[in-house]
């Protein structure tokens, strides 16, 4: 009740979710992606305690600028969820040059600089809660998902090492490791449908993730899988 939680790729899907579960508990919600139309519109229909902020995390720029934005507005960040991402399942030969790169730029390197933003105030107050959404992909690896496991194991890598870092500090770090979550997330990863439609009945709703994030929090877990 009446934290400041900043959601990255709030704009659908996943992020979504989380920033409507947290905005339905008394949160304040600041939501965070390129599409500022999208999360114009969204914020309207949450009503009183939502901002919109226009970021992109692949940019350092964006990144500051937006946390100046939400520093300015409210003074504080309560609860960061790193959620923003994307991938493309491909073959490693027939991948693009900058695939990997833009992959890694957004999925990890994202994480890391919106982390980076939020972690000085939190270690002063000596308190928050930052919530990395990774994926199974960290964990596991299938053929065409080179490129963007990586990404998730580097999200995961950095995500226990800093559980361990803050341990003592307040600060409580919590990894997402979903499966496959029924979003838009498929539409670039897999526009010809043949993973999509192998995992048809594995897949969850993005209420469903938010609903496991919300829990895990409310239970200090160190991740929810
Ligand atoms: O995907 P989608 P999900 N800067 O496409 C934003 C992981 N995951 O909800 O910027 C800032 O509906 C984009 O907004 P916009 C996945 O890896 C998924 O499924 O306006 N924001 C949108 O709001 C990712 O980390 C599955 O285009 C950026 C959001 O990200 C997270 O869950 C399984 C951005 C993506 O929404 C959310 O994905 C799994 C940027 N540069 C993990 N680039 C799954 N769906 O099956 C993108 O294990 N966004």
């Amino acid at each position: 009740d009446g934290k400041i939680a900043v959601v990255t790729g709030a704009s659908g899907g996943i992020g979504g979710s989380v920033a409507e579960a947290l905005h339905e508990r008394g949160a304040h919600v600041v939501l965070a992606a390129r599409s500022v139309d999208k999360l114009n519109d969204f914020a309207e229909k949450l009503g009183s305690r939502a901002m919109a902020v226009a970021l992109d995390v692949a940019d350092e720029h964006s990144v500051a600028r937006a946390f100046e934005e939400i520093e300015a507005r409210f003074g504080r960040v309560d609860l960061l969820v790193n959620n923003a991402g994307f991938g493309r399942f491909e073959l490693v030969a027939d991948a693009p040059a900058d695939s990997f790169e833009s992959m890694m730029n957004v999925n990890y390197f994202g994480t890391v600089r919106c982390t980076r933003a939020v972690l000085p105030g939190m270690l002063s107050r000596r308190e928050g809660w930052i919530v990395n959404v990774a994926s199974i992909a960290g964990k596991t690896a299938t053929a065409k998902s080179a490129g963007y496991a990586a990404t998730k194991h580097a999200v995961l890598g950095f995500t226990n090492a800093l559980r361990q870092e803050l341990h003592g500090t307040g600060i409580r770090v919590m990894a997402v490791n979903p499966g496959p979550v029924r979003t838009a997330f498929f539409d670039i990863a897999d526009p010809e449908g043949g993973y999509v439609n192998g995992v048809k009945s594995m897949m969850v709703t993005p209420e469903r993730v938010a609903r496991e994030t919300l829990a895990g929090l409310d239970r200090g877990r160190a991740e929810v899988n």
